[in-house]
């Protein structure tokens, strides 16, 4: 199915009718809404068609970064922090104007599904075309449901993936908050199974971090990999990873100068979570309502076990380690 460059006002139809006609469905998935699979994946309903669309018309520019993660691994850190190292020429992260003072991460750095389903009804083209490069864009979908045309624009992109068991338990608690009004949600223990037989938002997790983790290896200077747990652990030094690989490394003299922490303590959790539109703000307010504050809950590792059992934990452990086998990296942090 081929569409004009970024997408024509009228294609989106004929996504929504593929979702529609032809792929098997959950009713209810782990929250309170609706999944489908599509070539291997489940995706939420109402983010397929727009996830077809931008694969299929979305062009890419070598300048882009395409930030690249499984849901609640921590996107809206990275969107943070990657917009501050891109964009801190013009934008010091010590001063008072900066755009994460007064705007959500998501704000700043868009998923390209939502333009594609906010521009269902009009051309996305025009919007994308107007960006300003460097862009930087966000996506959940699979590596296999990326546009050719990032690979072939050899623009960077970054992968964030967060151990399972912990996005499971943030993951339930995000879609508990922004289900809608008298919507029932799935019973834990069934949302549990779901998600350990690979029914989870652009999951399988696993295959969705295998695709990438085997990209970075075969293109290591355009696929970036990072788990959320080295993320926490050291996040001034990934942060000058992270520089590096996009071809921005600090200097010697923004180092002295404190820029990389002063990146990092204006997008630490508390920082963010006490800016008004991250408290007060709403990510949308359509057929669905989603608060910001819903982006910002502890942000810690381990979290699981508060949550779910030990039995819980290892079924999952054995399930990701069997399916990763073989692949050279490891997520497991073992109970
Ligand atoms: S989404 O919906 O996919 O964009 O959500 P995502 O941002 O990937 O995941 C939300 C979890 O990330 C935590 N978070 C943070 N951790 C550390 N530092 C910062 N600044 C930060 N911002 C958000 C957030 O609290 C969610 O994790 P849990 O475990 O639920 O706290």
């Amino acid at each position: 199915m081929a569409a004009g460059e970024n997408g024509c006002a009228n294609d989106f139809s004929k996504y929504e009718e593929l979702v529609a006609s032809s792929l098997p469905a959950y009713q209810q998935g782990i929250g309170s809404s609706p999944y489908r699979k599509y070539e291997g994946f489940w995706y939420p309903e109402h983010l397929l068609a727009p996830t077809l669309m931008m694969r299929d018309t979305f062009v890419a520019r070598p300048a882009d970064v395409i930030l690249a993660t499984t849901p609640k691994s921590g996107t809206t850190w990275l969107k943070a922090l990657v917009y501050c190292v891109v964009h801190r020429g013009h934008h010091a992260p010590a001063d008072e104007r900066h755009p994460l003072r007064a705007s959500s991460p998501h704000d700043v750095v868009p998923f390209l599904h939502s333009i594609y389903e906010d521009h269902r009804s009009a051309s996305p083209g025009p919007l994308l075309e107007g960006m300003p490069s460097p862009r930087v864009l966000a996506v959940h979908a699979p590596l296999t449901a990326l546009p050719a045309s990032v690979r072939e624009s050899g623009c960077r992109v970054v992968y964030l993936c967060r151990d399972p068991k912990d996005a499971f338990v943030s993951l339930r608690h995000y879609l508990d908050e922004i289900k809608p009004k008298g919507a029932a949600m799935t019973p834990f223990a069934e949302a549990f199974d779901l998600f350990c037989d690979g029914v989870s938002p652009f999951g399988p997790v696993w295959d969705n971090m295998a695709e990438y983790w085997n990209e970075s290896v075969a293109r290591p200077e355009e696929v970036m990999f990072l788990r959320y747990e080295d993320l926490k652990e050291d996040t001034v030094g990934s942060v000058r990873r992270l520089a590096a690989f996009l071809g921005c490394p600090f200097t010697d003299e923004e180092a002295e100068r404190g820029v990389p922490v002063a990146i990092v303590e204006l997008c630490s959790m508390d920082k963010m979570r006490s800016v008004e539109a991250n408290r007060d703000g709403m990510h949308r307010d359509d057929y669905l309502s989603i608060k910001n504050s819903a982006f910002f809950r502890k942000g810690e590792v381990g979290d699981w076990k508060v949550h779910i059992t030990l039995e819980m934990a290892r079924r999952l452990d054995g399930i990701v380690e069997e399916k990763l086998r073989g692949s050279g990296f490891s997520l497991i942090d073992q109970p």
